[in-house]
Parts: C-alpha cells; sequence; structure tokens
C-alpha cells in the first residue's frame, strides 16, 4: 500500500501562441510548433502574466497600455509540460484546480478534458495514461469572449451591466470583461495548482457539523469523510487551539464514514470585536492494517453559533436583517471585497493576509465576497477565520440576466458544489448568497417585481432552485440568500428599505444625493453604497506619463472606469460633488486630496448614520453597513478605502473611527447638537459627553459636559440645545472614561466648506519617539499625513485649538513626510529637524 503523494505539477511549463482559426485543434501539431515559439510560463499562472515576465507586452495598467495587449485575450494559447514520472501507484489522478476558461487538455497526445467553467476542480483518472519516465501535458485555451459569443449566439443577448454582454454565457470571472472599476483583461490560463495525485487511498471529502450546545460551553461534532480506495479504518482526531487532543474516534474504512466527537470546555470563535478567534484542527488519518497512514487531510474549525436573524423591529414596519453570533447581535460593519489583482497569480497568501488585515485594522468585522470576483483563495479565508471577519460570500453572478439553460445549470451546480464544499467548514462563512443585482437588473428590465409574474425571470430557477437546493444539502447550517439585494416575496422590489438587505446608490448613482443625505438611505442591512475618490498621488503618478499628470487628462479619465452605456462619467460624477462641497487647486496633488476628502467625509456620515439605527436589542433597525468597495485590482479612481498599491485612503480612517467597539457621532442642527454613542461591546459604558464648539479663528462659542450611559451592544443619542451662531462653526465631541481619557471622538463643522475659509492655521508638528504630536492654532479639517511607509495608527484628523493630538506611528517614522489640509496648500515636513508649520511646497 503506498501513501498519498500530491505533487505540484508548477516547474517547466512553456507557452505558446497556438494557430488560431476554427478547426479541430491537434495535440501533435501543437506540441511541434517551433522551440522559438515557446517561452516559460508559471504556474498558476495565465498568459497576460507570461507575456509581460517576458517583455512581450508592456504593463496593462500603464497609461492606456490596457489597449495595447487586447490582442492577447484574442488568440489561442497553450501550455507544455514535460514531466519525469517513476513507479506508478495503484490510484494515479491528475488534479487541475482552475482553468481559466475554455480548455482542451491532453496526456501524452491523448485527449483527457474539454472544460468550460473556471470554478470547477477537474479531477482525471490517468492510471492506464500515465507511463513511467517521460509524459507530456498539452493545455490548449480558446479566446475566452469568441467562446461565449458562440454560446450567446446559440442562446440570445442578454441585458447587463459592465461588460461585454457574453460575459453572460460564460463561467468565467466576471471581472475579467471589465468593471466599472477595472480594466478588461480577459486572461487564459491554468490559474490554479496542476497536481498529479498518486496512491493507494485518499480522503475525497472531509466535513463536520458543529452544534455549540446552549450553555455556550459544550459542542458537538458530527464528522463526515468520503473515501477513495482501500484502507482499514479512519481516524479522526479533534485538537484544540493550544494542540492538545480533546476527541477521538476510529471507525473501519467505507465509502462513507462518521463520527460523533464532544467538546466540554468549548472555546468559542467569535467575529472582531466581540471576543477571541480560537481555532480547532479536525484530522482524519486512513490506515491500513498495519497503521501505516495511506492518506491524511485536516480542516481548521472555529466552534460558534452563527445565524441570521429576521426578527421584527420595534416601533417599524418589516423586519430586521442582521447577524446572531453565540447569541449575541453583531453589527455587520466591513466592506465588499473584489479579487486585489486582475492577474490573480499575482495575489499571493501574504497579499491576502495584508488585505484582511487592513480590513480589521479597520474595525471590520464582515467582508462580502463580491458575485463579479472569484470563490477566494484558501489564504483569504484562512485570514478571516484567524482575525475574526465573517464573509457574506457571492456566489458568481453579478449585474445581468443570466440564461438558466440546461446546461448553463448543470455547469453552475458542479461549480456551485465544490465551492460549497470548499468553504464551508471555515469559521468565518456567514452566509451564501446566489448573486449581485441580478433581481435589480431583472425589475430595471420589467421582468421581476409587482405585478409581475415570478417565471418571466428565469434565473430564479439558480437562485431560488439550484443554489439553495446545494447548500442545503451540502452546508445546512449556513444561511442562504436569494440575491443583494433582495426583499422577500414575489410582488417587492428589491430596494425595500423595511426588510432584507439593499444598495443605497441614491449616493452617486440615480438622484446622486448629497452625501449628507445617507441617513434618509438607510435599510435593515446596506450592503452596498459607495463614493469614489482617486488613489494616492505617488502611485497615480507611476502609472501616468508625464504629460498627463493633470486631473483633466485623458489618461486619468482612462483610469476611471465608471459610466454606463452613454460613455465614462465618473468625472462628472465627482466634479459634482467637488463642487458641492469644496474649493478645489488646479492639480492632480488638490484633487487627490479633494476627492479623497469628499469620500471620507461620506463615509464618516454613511457609517454613523447606519450604525446609529442599529439602536438596541428588539429594534435592530440597521445592521449592517457594508461599503463598496475595500479594495482595487489595478491603479484606479473607484470606490475603494485601499488602492492597488495598499496605501489606505482618509475614507479608511473615517471608517475605522466610526466601526471603532465605542464611537460617538455629533450632528449640528438648528439650536442644538445631536449626540451619538455607539457600543459594540458586551458590556455597558458609562462615559462622560464633552462638546465644545469653536469659530474659524479659534474662539470658543459653546461647551457642554453631561454624562451619558450606554448599554452593551446599544446605541444611544441626546439633543443638546445650544445658542445659535451666525458664523462657521466646529462641534467636537468627546466621550471620556472615569479616568478622564479620551475614548473616542468625532467633529461635526458647518457645510458646505466652500462657502467659507479655513487657510492660515499654524499647525506644530512635533516627534516624540515613535509618535507625532500634532496642533494648531485655530481648527484644522481633514490634516491628511502621507510618506513612504507611513503607518499612522490615526490620520485624517481634525484639529481644534489648545488641544495637541498625539498619532503613533506602527513603524518607524520617516525623515519627511507631506502634509494637506483642507484651504492649505500641501507642505513637506522634514521630521527630524524640529517639524514645523505649513510652508507651501
Ligand atoms: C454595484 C456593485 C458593482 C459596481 C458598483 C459601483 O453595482 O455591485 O457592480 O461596481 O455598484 O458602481
Amino acid at each position: 500500500m503506498k501513501s498519498q503523494r500530491l505533487i505540484d505539477l508548477h516547474e517547466g511549463w512553456l507557452l505558446a501562441e497556438a494557430p488560431g482559426g476554427a478547426d479541430g485543434l491537434d495535440a501533435a501539431a501543437l506540441a511541434a510548433l517551433p522551440d522559438d515559439a515557446w517561452l516559460p510560463a508559471t504556474v498558476p499562472g495565465t498568459a497576460h502574466g507570461a507575456l509581460l515576465t517576458a517583455g512581450r507586452i508592456p504593463d496593462p495598467f500603464y497609461g492606456r497600455n490596457e489597449l495595447d495587449v487586447r490582442w492577447v485575450a484574442e488568440r489561442r494559447w497553450v501550455w507544455r509540460l514535460g514531466f519525469e514520472v517513476g513507479e506508478l501507484a495503484e490510484r494515479e489522478e491528475l488534479v487541475f484546480e482552475g482553468l481559466d476558461t475554455y480548455c482542451t487538455v491532453w496526456l501524452n497526445g491523448e485527449l483527457l478534458l474539454k472544460s468550460d467553467n473556471m470554478f470547477v476542480p477537474q479531477r482525471l483518472d490517468v492510471r492506464s495514461r500515465l507511463k513511467p519516465g517521460r509524459n507530456e501535458l498539452l493545455l490548449c485555451f480558446e479566446p475566452a469572449l469568441v467562446e461565449a459569443r458562440k454560446v450567446e449566439a446559440m442562446h440570445g443577448k442578454r441585458a447587463l451591466w459592465n461588460g461585454d454582454s457574453a460575459r453572460l454565457h460564460a463561467r468565467k470571472a466576471q471581472y475579467h470583461f471589465g468593471w466599472d472599476w477595472g480594466p478588461e483583461l480577459i486572461t487564459c490560463g491554468p490559474w490554479r495548482p496542476v497536481r498529479r495525485d498518486s496512491g493507494s487511498a485518499r480522503i475525497a471529502d472531509l466535513h463536520c457539523r458543529t452544534e455549540v450546545a446552549a450553555d455556550r460551553r459544550t459542542a458537538t461534532l458530527q464528522v463526515a469523510a468520503e473515501l477513495q480506495g482501500a484502507a482499514t479504518r479512519c481516524a479522526f482526531e479533534l485538537l484544540d487551539p493550544q494542540g492538545r487532543c480533546v476527541a477521538a474516534r476510529a471507525v473501519p474504512a467505507a465509502q462513507r464514514v462518521g463520527a460523533t466527537l464532544s467538546v466540554t470546555d468549548a472555546q468559542l470563535w467569535w467575529p472582531l470585536g466581540l471576543g477571541a478567534q480560537p481555532l480547532y484542527t479536525l484530522i482524519a488519518r486512513l490506515q491500513d492494517d498495519d497503521g501505516q497512514v495511506l492518506a491524511e487531510d485536516s480542516r481548521r474549525i472555529g466552534l460558534r453559533h452563527l445565524r441570521l436573524v429576521q426578527a421584527p423591529v420595534e416601533g417599524e414596519a418589516g423586519s430586521s436583517f442582521h447577524f446572531e453570533v453565540n447569541g449575541q447581535d453583531i453589527f455587520a460593519g466591513g466592506a465588499n471585497w473584489i479579487p486585489d489583482d486582475n492577474l490573480l497569480e499575482r495575489i499571493t497568501p501574504a497579499r491576502y493576509r495584508e488585505r484582511v488585515a487592513q480590513a480589521a485594522a479597520a474595525n471590520m468585522n464582515m467582508l462580502r465576497v463580491w458575485g463579479g470576483g472569484i470563490y477566494e483563495h484558501e489564504a483569504f479565508y484562512e485570514a478571516c477565520d484567524e482575525m475574526g471577519i465573517l464573509v457574506w460570500q457571492d456566489f458568481l453572478f453579478a449585474c445581468g440576466l443570466y440564461p438558466a439553460n440546461e446546461a448553463f445549470q448543470a455547469s453552475v451546480r458542479a461549480e456551485a458544489e465544490a465551492a460549497v464544499k470548499r468553504l464551508r467548514h471555515h469559521a468565518c462563512m456567514a452566509l451564501w448568497c446566489g448573486n449581485n443585482e441580478d433581481y435589480m437588473i431583472a425589475e430595471s428590465q420589467g421582468l421581476a417585481g409587482p405585478g409581475i409574474p415570478a417565471e418571466r425571470f428565469e434565473a430564479r430557477a439558480i437562485y431560488e432552485k439550484l443554489l439553495p437546493e446545494v447548500c442545503a444539502a451540502l452546508d445546512p447550517d449556513t444561511a442562504y440568500w436569494p440575491g443583494s439585494p433582495f426583499t422577500p416575496g414575489s410582488d417587492v422590489k428589491s430596494s425595500d428599505v423595511t426588510v432584507g438587505d439593499r444598495h443605497s446608490w441614491e449616493v452617486w448613482h440615480q438622484q446622486m444625493l448629497p452625501y449628507q443625505n445617507y441617513g434618509e438611505v438607510q435599510a435593515r442591512f446596506v450592503s452596498e453604497f459607495g463614493m469614489q475618490s482617486m488613489p494616492s498621488l505617488a502611485l497615480f503618478e507611476s502609472v501616468l506619463p508625464q504629460a498627463e499628470r493633470y486631473p483633466e487628462s485623458r489618461t486619468v479619465q482612462w483610469h476611471n472606469k465608471a459610466g454606463s452605456a452613454s460613455g465614462p462619467d465618473g468625472h462628472r460624477r465627482l466634479a459634482v460633488y467637488l463642487a458641492d462641497n469644496l474649493r478645489v487647486g488646479p492639480t492632480l496633488a488638490d484633487h487627490v486630496y479633494a476627492t479623497q476628502f469628499v469620500q471620507a467625509e461620506a463615509m464618516r456620515v454613511a457609517y454613523q448614520d447606519f450604525r446609529r439605527r442599529w439602536q438596541k436589542p428588539g429594534a435592530r433597525a440597521v445592521s449592517g453597513a457594508l461599503v463598496w468597495q475595500l479594495n482595487d485590482c489595478w491603479p484606479v479612481t473607484s470606490w475603494a478605502l485601499i488602492d492597488s498599491s495598499a496605501t489606505v485612503k482618509p475614507a479608511w480612517h473615517a471608517v475605522r473611527r466610526a466601526l471603532a467597539p465605542l464611537a460617538v457621532a455629533v450632528r449640528l442642527e438648528a439650536g442644538q447638537a445631536r449626540l451619538v454613542v455607539m457600543n459594540g461591546g458586551l458590556e455597558g459604558r458609562a462615559l462622560t459627553l464633552q462638546l465644545c464648539i469653536y469659530a474659524m479663528d479659534g474662539r470658543e462659542l459653546a461647551s457642554a459636559r453631561v454624562a451619558q450611559h450606554v448599554p452593551a451592544v446599544s446605541c444611544v443619542e441626546a439633543a443638546q440645545p445650544l445658542p445659535s451662531f451666525a458664523e462657521p462653526a466646529v462641534a467636537e465631541l468627546c466621550a471620556l472614561g472615569d479616568d478622564g481619557r479620551e475614548l473616542a471622538r468625532d467633529c461635526a463643522w458647518t457645510e458646505p466648506f466652500r462657502f467659507y475659509g479655513l487657510a492660515g492655521a499654524r499647525v506644530d508638528i512635533a516627534v516624540d519617539g515613535r509618535d507625532l504630536v500634532v496642533s494648531s492654532d485655530r481648527p484644522v479639517k481633514g490634516l491628511w499625513l502621507a510618506g513612504n511607509g507611513l503607518a499612522l495608527a490615526d490620520n485624517f484628523i481634525d484639529l481644534v485649538p489648545g488641544a495637541a493630538r498625539r498619532i503613533s506611528s506602527q513603524i518607524a517614522l520617516p525623515m519627511s513626510l507631506r502634509a494637506a489640509a483642507l484651504d492649505h496648500p500641501a507642505w513637506q515636513i522634514a521630521l527630524f529637524d524640529g517639524g514645523g508649520s505649513p510652508q507651501a511646497e
């Protein structure tokens, strides 16, 4: 009996352009392409990636090179690998974890596979085809758009937003066809690992359903495994987070085996902000008579009770839409996640961890893996498990009227089963969701909504039958939601504000409401909303030719993909929000600051206005806010909080402050200030609220101190009467602990900022160890400090006179940094010759 060996086939691949044309593919002809036609290729990889590495194409992200590399997607590409095999085992399989997308595979000249779904792993028995000695694999990829159009021609054009309509017929990452934040880069290639799986037996599937008892101290695990090949027994072992074995059972081997394991003294997994994320390890070992381990597999799991709750909301219509973990309501504060690059092979596990860690550092406890991307890499879900970030996982449909013909559904079922089986054990998995905005587009096409027969929208067969079936069969403990947004019932619109989730795009899209009105577009769970801004100046300049480094340039516009069928409109919508709020300078740097300013303010208002409505148990009017979008896949003006150089924008700090376990918000209203305290913690808090109002020259106009108690997992608000001021003012609200320490802070200003000026402040920035100590002689709005490798705990801060703010740095401070603030020309500061005030660049 041979123990299982998983052998990565990743070294030595070659790539060549294959002759095009409709005539049949001939393995021999492909293998016989001249030597100089081949160039080295990495697997996992893409044709674009290999050509870029070989210097055969320019960087698609630079300037408007995206156009110059379009030809790559129109060609047929062939991958070739020669590999040695020693003695064959009883079982020999080749595994292709992901082939993007229309691929024909030959082994030693024999046709092995034709695949057409990027998300379906392929496992092939090659025992009779593999031979000791030299073997050769050929993978030939068709141009995806060409193939998709052939299918479209058979089934007809369908409505969509973003990309070529043929994409709807292709089971390929939809964003590859271009999106309103991403380039059109229609890749192809073996984008996930290629392996040889050899040995006597293997564990084909390992799963366990965990049940945490009501006492929250004991848990039961129903373990199940699917086995292949000959073995004597299957031994299960559960290690606690400290590595101690806390439960074990061995059962005779069979095709399907199971066991029940119990845990007393269970260490519960909590989302970020509510507790720790202890992870247990479930191990299964297949053994022969002598106890030799033939195959082993494991899963890291979290013990937690997680459910989606839709309960009445006191004093309001409809029902809540909130997540409850271990009996605790949570406010899901987070973001939508898109693929972190167009060339997926470049996203390393470390990069996944970095990005998820940036979400965690912004106090986010949920990420929605959006339906136009991919079922993400293991490293993503592992990072979410470890950092306490819940995952809302869309199935991969976005912004289109998808077909529901038999072949399409069969392909979707295979991919959904593979995805659910792969991801279901992760502690972070909170929800499966049928699609992104397909109910919205069906409504816009008159195929869904009040008075319209359900069957008019044929893709319901996928979202309301196929996918819930797969989830019920393979992951019954995780909730399923047919779409985002979605409103239960057939006679309703998906934009209903009293039930389900909602995409609140009245700010930015639709009627372009001012961001100050976010409070008007709240809903039970706001799963999308957003405001655009430019990427960091350094990143932007790195992809703009010198002559194009001005805000209105063709290339700047090229790096803003927002728009509709009638053309790009991102620059126009941005202009409206700038004109509404600010006076903006002419340079690119001015526009980077101004657009990032507006985005940060919009996010402050949005998260505060949504979170304050989380209110209290039994009255969860709003229970989630997931901004569109967390990250970028290339250098672009978009709704992202973090640009593609991993640089956080001011909005990231605004979100971090608004989602802090304890946060405050202040609103200047007629004759009063509204004071809001938001407590996401499990303990009530007794606080002192200190409110100070300043004029723009620094005079104090009013102040108040009030005691405020806020219960656990609740939000409270109070109105503080104020004298009326005939001049612009800023209100600073601080929540102080009983030791007088500041626990949370927020500032509200007379708006719009463009009606008055803030120039002329004296800002002092001093260094104290790893801290910056910042102060000013009068109110300063939006002090943004930037510099190479700068990682400040706080940034984009408002200053009021006489209250220096200490900002700690997570790493050593750079020698100098660049500062900007509203109505102040940006200035450079040499930190280690005494800091100093604004001297215009
Ligand atoms: C929603 C998302 C994305 C889109 C975003 C910004 O539609 O689902 O499809 O990128 O808005 O327009």
